[in-house]
């Protein structure tokens, strides 16, 4: 058996088809709701004749979740919902999403369907390394699993020590990690002396923050998995939104379940398919709380032709950041995961670095603090600073300027928690 879904398996028309009718219900569902009952004022379900029609409605921002938190987007009365997850709040103050019965269950179907298609199934044993709590990854994952059939470890995040010996003893088999944690925890392995490649290890989850191919590669290689990028948002449940097959090639949107579009980050305007912009998200499936036409924020683009596994639901590529990841420098507009790329290439490089944004007298400068390897952390001075001019030029040829580098032992910058804090900004 090759998909848990029927719904995996329909065909470009049927999509639509389905989207269509289920864009009109949640119009339909929406407006039953404090703020779409204004919002969504004059547009009725009918006005809606193709999907292409969905330009018709308008834009839902972070900023309206704010305005009218916490009950503001509820359609069914407050006693119909069982749960509530909250956004990170990596940028600003907190959002969040409550979730009905049927709510959950869609979202623990669709977190199967997608470990179900990278080859996850009930004889394994998953640990989930995600923090559980407010965050969507450690529940949300958590049922997805249990929903599959996998015998689940809750393990959370943090206590690197611990995670090993969960591993170990229960043979485990199948791992969701946010990535920056994932190359810390290999320098915990190393530390103890022991090889992850001699572990169960089969399959790694890796999401819930911007992280580029050569960081993918890295981590398959020193655990010895195949590592598929998972997307999500909590404000489209969380994680089972967009999943890699096993081909590797862009993420599947579930597109029965939303309806994502690509859109101008400044004019709003539909890009032409190919074209990066930010991803615009709808809620085709969702009872509670439905969102229409969610601003994400998020940077990426279609991918064009077929998937040969058979999937046409819509692919994207890897989020290179949020909008407001951007950072601008001299003129030049610069992104961290170009960074990221670059160092993650270079096998001199540990598995941490940091960017700086600081002022010398009016000029704005950028600093990237760069772990090095023990066996390449050597005495001598002149070996130590052709590395940096080595770094330094590669840094150069991806983003155009040169950044100041700087060198720091294995395992000596700060360590988050959770998703990775990549650029501190010095400059106020
Ligand atoms: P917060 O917005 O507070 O971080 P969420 O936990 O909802 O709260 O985070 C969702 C965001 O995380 C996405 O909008 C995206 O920016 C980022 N993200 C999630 N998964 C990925 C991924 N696979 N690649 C890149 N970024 C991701
Ligand atoms: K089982
Ligand atoms: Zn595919």
């Amino acid at each position: 058996m090759k998909f848990l879904h029927l719904e995996e398996q329909l065909s470009r028309e049927e999509i639509k088809k389905l989207q269509l009718v289920r864009l009109k219900s949640a119009v339909a569902r929406a407006k039953k709701s404090p703020f779409y009952a204004k919002k969504l004022k004059g547009i009725e379900p009918e006005d809606l004749k193709s999907i292409e029609d969905v330009k018709l409605l308008p834009f839902t921002t972070k900023e309206d979740l704010r305005e009218h938190y916490p009950y503001g987007f509820l359609t069914v009365p407050k006693s119909e919902f069982v749960r509530l997850h909250a956004s990170s709040g990596t940028t600003g103050s907190p959002t969040a999403i409550l979730y009905t019965e049927n709510d959950l269950n869609t979202w623990a179907d669709l977190m199967a369907r997608c470990l179900f298609m990278v080859g996850v199934r009930k004889e394994d044993v998953f640990q989930n390394m995600s923090g559980y709590g407010l965050f969507t990854g450690g529940l949300g994952i958590h049922y997805g699993a249990e929903r599959l059939g996998c015998l689940t470890i809750p393990a959370g995040a943090g206590n690197s020590k611990r995670q090993i010996k969960l591993l170990k003893d229960f043979a485990v088999s199948v791992v969701h990690i946010i990535p920056s944690y994932a190359l810390h925890l290999s320098t915990v392995f190393e530390g103890l002396g022991i090889n992850p490649k001699d572990f169960n290890l089969r399959i790694f989850l890796i999401g819930a923050e911007p992280h580029t191919d050569e960081t993918r590669r890295r981590i398959e290689e020193i655990y010895g998995v195949k590592a598929f990028n998972s997307y999500g948002l909590s404000e489209m449940n969380g994680p089972g939104v967009a999943f890699e097959c096993e081909y590797q090639n862009g993420m599947h949107i579930w597109e029965d379940a939303f309806l994502a579009e690509i859109v101008d980050p400044v004019d709003l305007t539909t890009l032409p398919e190919g074209e990066v912009g930010e991803l615009i998200m709808t809620t085709l499936a969702r009872e509670g709380m439905p969102l229409i036409r969610y601003r994400t924020k998020d940077l990426t683009r279609f991918l064009p032709g077929e998937c040969p596994c058979g999937r046409s639901h819509v692919r994207i590529d890897r989020i290179t950041g949020r909008a407001d990841d951007m950072i601008i420098l001299k003129g030049v507009n610069i992104y961290p995961m170009q960074v990221e790329k670059v160092l993650m290439s270079m096998k001199e490089v540990g598995q941490n670095y940091l960017i700086e944004l600081y002022k010398e007298g009016h000029l704005d400068q950028m600093r990237v603090k760069v772990e090095i390897k023990d066996e390449y952390f050597v005495e001598d001075m002149r070996v130590l600073k052709a590395l940096q001019s080595k770094i330094a030029k590669n840094l150069r040829e991806e983003i155009l300027i040169t950044p100041r580098v700087e060198l720091v032992e294995h395992n000596s910058l700060p360590k988050s928690q959770g998703k990775a804090i990549r650029v501190i900004d010095l400059r106020n």
